[in-house]
């Protein structure tokens, strides 16, 4: 492992005509195989459908910075202590006896992939999810970021109230010499209730502070060396801005709003703005609309990576992976209760009802898609009924209390009831979200296609994905894709895709989970 990992870092190969490993990249050809349906009548007939996609992964990772906006709050703190604790390798006293640093909770860090089965007995090959492709590591990644509040990151950390005292006097002289960069700050956005904490903010105008953003990022990569940035907001849920016409629902007419000092242009914006033209990955963690159409639109002419929105971590997490088993196992559910309290300075901006607003809307959608997908159990346009209550309480601070009552119609009009009680520390389990949304974020930079016509002849140059990375889903409430294209929210799909696309980039197949080779003796 290090800043330059390359192949004697990579934990297998792969022996396939349709594989080249260079000292620079892995190539390969991969046949997509999809089913196209078309209708006839009240009929549909299926074609099995081939497209032969190159693809090119750039080995070499290079040094990366991670900025954080927001860096000095909860999730900030937690996940800056939690990397400088990786690295160090330490160990701290609870009163549960000692504990080590690790990256439980992060998919790329703390989960498995299947590679394939072992020749001789037919045992499942599982690889760290983080060896399927050439990743940063992320004790090497290099933070920074903006805060609003210009505490250092130690006080921060205190303040946050999540990490354990031995755990925090060993990080604190690092972290007491991290001073967040001042931001911007437009009052409107967020809870009138934050107020004391805005005291480290840019002045100026909104166009300058698109250019001050900018020139942050830089100089953060000049001083530190780095080969490339990753920016990611996980600062304050802001309020949803307006879609006005003229003013950002395209590309020039963001710019221009920007340019005129429009109060409809969110601090997140102005980010995701500054992001964009420095063709820096900007990944929003909070639910609200940063990505107006103009922001969208002005990404895709960049050719710039956004990714969004909102952190998936505790009761939405189970959410999408709880609806997904019910309404695939043929259970007919007809509401979610989801109520949580919690006592962090998230839940705090969160008790005003503009920013409560953009986390309810977030944490509705995410049931849409599966109930959709069952036209056995629900009719075109029925859902099931779906309340969301979050309530500040002080006393629990970061330990957000999630209680969820999913209740559905079984077999001859029987029910089926299921209330669940779910403890999320809440930074502790958003950090790894963090950690896995710049893992992939920077991975997505290096990766590039082209396709093959049907005759064979190959008929583009390499280009990227699609500045809208849906790829990033897993861990996103609301996620962002492109124009046009399907939302996921089933878990289990979205981590499949996002594991079925780096086997892809190395030539293999999907993993099916079809298991012939045990069924048909
Ligand atoms: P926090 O309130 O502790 O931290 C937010 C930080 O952002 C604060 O330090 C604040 O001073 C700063 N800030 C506000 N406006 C800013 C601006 N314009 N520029 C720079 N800094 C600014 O909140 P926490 O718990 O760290 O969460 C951060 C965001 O992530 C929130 O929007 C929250 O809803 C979202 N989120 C958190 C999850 C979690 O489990 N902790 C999960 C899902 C989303
Ligand atoms: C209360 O819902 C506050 C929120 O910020 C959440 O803690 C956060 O969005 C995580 O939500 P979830 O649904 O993934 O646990």
């Amino acid at each position: 492992r290090g800043a330059n990992s390359a192949a004697s870092n990579e934990l297998f190969t792969v022996r396939s005509p349709n594989v080249i490993y260079t000292d620079d990249a892995i190539k390969s050809t991969y046949t997509y195989r999809t089913t196209k349906v078309t209708k006839a009548g009240n009929k549909y007939v299926a074609e099995p459908l081939e497209t032969v996609y190159d693809f090119n992964v750039q080995r070499k990772v290079g040094k990366v910075g991670l900025m954080l906006v927001g860096w000095g709050g909860n999730n900030g703190t937690t996940v800056t202590a939690g990397i400088i604790a990786n690295r160090d390798g330490l160990t701290w006293e609870t009163r549960e006896g000692p504990r080590c640093a690790n990256y439980y909770g992060s998919v790329i860090m703390g989960s498995t992939i299947k590679l394939g089965n072992e020749a001789e007995t037919g045992k499942e090959i599982h690889i760290p999810f983080h060896d399927i492709l050439p990743m940063v590591h992320p004790n090497d990644l290099v933070l920074g970021g903006w805060d609003i509040s210009g505490m250092n990151l130690a006080d921060a950390m205190d303040r946050a109230a999540v990490l354990e005292p031995d755990l925090k006097r060993q990080v604190k002289k690092e972290m007491q010499n991290m001073v967040p960069l001042p931001s911007v700050y437009y009052p409107d956005f967020i809870a009138a209730n934050q107020e004391d904490r805005a005291d480290n903010i840019l002045k100026g105008t909104k166009e300058e502070h698109v250019e001050k953003i900018r020139s942050d990022i830089r100089n953060f990569k000049a001083e530190k060396n780095l080969d490339k940035i990753i920016v990611l907001w996980t600062a304050n849920t802001e309020r949803y801005a307006e879609i006005i016409p003229g003013v950002n629902d395209t590309a020039q007419n963001l710019l221009a709003a920007i340019k005129a000092g429009h109060d409809e242009v969110a601090p997140s914006t102005i980010f995701a703005i500054a992001c964009i033209q420095e063709g820096v990955p900007f990944i929003n963690g909070s639910p609200q609309n940063t990505f107006v159409p103009g922001a969208i639109e002005l990404a895709e002419q960049r050719k710039s990576f956004i990714g969004g929105d909102d952190f998936k971590s505790g009761q939405t997490k189970m959410k999408s992976a709880l609806v997904d088993f019910l309404v695939n196992a043929g259970i007919k559910l007809t509401s979610i209760a989801s109520y949580n309290h919690l006592g962090n300075n998230d839940g705090r901006n969160l008790s005003e009802q503009k920013t409560f607003r953009s986390k309810e809307i977030s944490k509705s959608n995410v049931v849409d898609d599966m109930v959709e997908a069952n036209s056995v159990l629900y009719k075109k346009g029925e859902h099931p009924d779906h309340t969301v209550v979050i309530k500040y309480m002080p006393a629990v601070g970061d330990s957000k209390r999630a209680l969820d009552e999913y209740y559905g119609e079984i077999f001859l009009g029987g029910h089926q009831t299921i209330s669940m009680s779910n403890v999320c520390e809440d930074s502790l389990l958003a950090s790894p979200l963090i950690i896995d949304l710049a893992l992939i974020a920077e991975l997505m930079t290096r990766i590039t296609w082209k396709s093959h016509a049907s005759n064979g002849v190959v008929t583009k140059d390499y280009r990227g994905f699609h500045s809208v990375l849906s790829i990033l889903s897993y861990m996103l409430k609301a996620p962002c894709t492109p124009p046009g294209a399907p939302v996921i929210n089933s878990l289990a799909k979205q981590r499949a895709a996002m594991s079925n696309i780096f086997r892809a980039c190395v030539g293999l197949d999907p993993e099916s989970d079809m298991t012939l080779e045990h069924k048909l003796f």
